[in-house]
């Protein structure tokens, strides 16, 4: 009985996934991947590498305006010759329905589409959330305002460097809470594989233990 209990808790553990989503890669305005498909206690972890954007939580209704009570990075200013790199996570505790993000800096969601979803559904999924940003915006960005071939030329440069040096962001948003995601105190230097390293290591002992 208590054998069978603690091997749940501990697959449960394990079952867990941290995912990671890298905002303003290769200077682009953009989060990679634009959505993802998680489960409750999963974790979503940004890296800031580029720019000035935040993460913050809205409603499929309105893409581009703050949701009262969401959860939000606030700005995470990353420096041109910057080293490290801001990380902000929150944990899903309700994904009964989606849940949708945007970043806030001027003009980047309603010019330039820069948004996020956990969970899309056919219904509401990630292109339609991205027309109606769009929708809000002046038409204008750096893709419409250049010519289609230079703007796919100029993206490739840095930032897949940026896994291995995560620094930490900064405690201000360490204790929000929204429906459907809780923001968790920012410091998460371990990505994702680490994290389900240890968990597995964990299991293991335990079932090492109790064997
Ligand atoms: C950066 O550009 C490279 C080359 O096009 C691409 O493979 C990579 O996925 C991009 N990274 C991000 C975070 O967008
Ligand atoms: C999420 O799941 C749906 C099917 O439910 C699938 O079509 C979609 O590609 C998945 N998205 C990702 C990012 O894995
Ligand atoms: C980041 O952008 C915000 C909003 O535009 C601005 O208020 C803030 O000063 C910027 N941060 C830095 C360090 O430039
Ligand atoms: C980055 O560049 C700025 C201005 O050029 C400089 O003041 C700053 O010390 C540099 N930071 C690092 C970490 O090199
Ligand atoms: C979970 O989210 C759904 C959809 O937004 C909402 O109806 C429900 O009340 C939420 N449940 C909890 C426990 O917050
Ligand atoms: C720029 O605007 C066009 C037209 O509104 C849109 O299709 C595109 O997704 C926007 N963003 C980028 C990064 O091109
Ligand atoms: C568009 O052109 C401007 C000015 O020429 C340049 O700074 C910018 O990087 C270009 N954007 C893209 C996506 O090529
Ligand atoms: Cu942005």
């Amino acid at each position: 009985m208590r054998f069978f209990a603690v091997v749940a808790a501990l697959v449960s553990a394990v079952a867990a996934d941290t995912f990671t989503v890298i905002v303003g890669g290769n200077s682009t305005i953009t989060y990679n991947p634009t959505s993802i498909n998680a489960t409750n206690g999963d974790v979503i972890q940004f890296q800031f590498v580029s720019k000035n954007h935040t993460v913050t939580q809205s409603t499929f209704a309105a893409p581009c305006t703050a949701m009262a009570g969401g959860v939000d990075s606030g700005f995470q200013d990353v420096a041109t010759n910057a080293s490290t790199f801001p990380v902000w996570s929150f944990t899903l505790t309700n994904t009964s329905a989606p849940l949708w993000f945007f970043c806030a800096q001027t003009g980047h969601c309603a010019n330039d589409g820069m948004v996020f979803a956990v969970n899309p559904t056919a219904a509401k999924s990630f292109e339609a959330f991205q027309t109606a940003a769009l929708a809000t915006g002046t038409g204008t960005n750096s893709t419409t305002t250049n010519s289609t071939a230079s703007a796919t030329s100029s993206g490739a440069s840095t930032s897949s460097t940026a896994d291995s040096t995560v620094a930490t962001a900064s405690a201000a948003v360490a204790s929000q809470s929204a429906s459907g995601a809780v923001a968790t105190a920012n410091g998460a230097s371990t990505l994702a594989s680490d994290t389900i390293v240890g968990l597995v290591t964990v299991f293991g002992v335990g079932v090492g233990l109790w064997l």
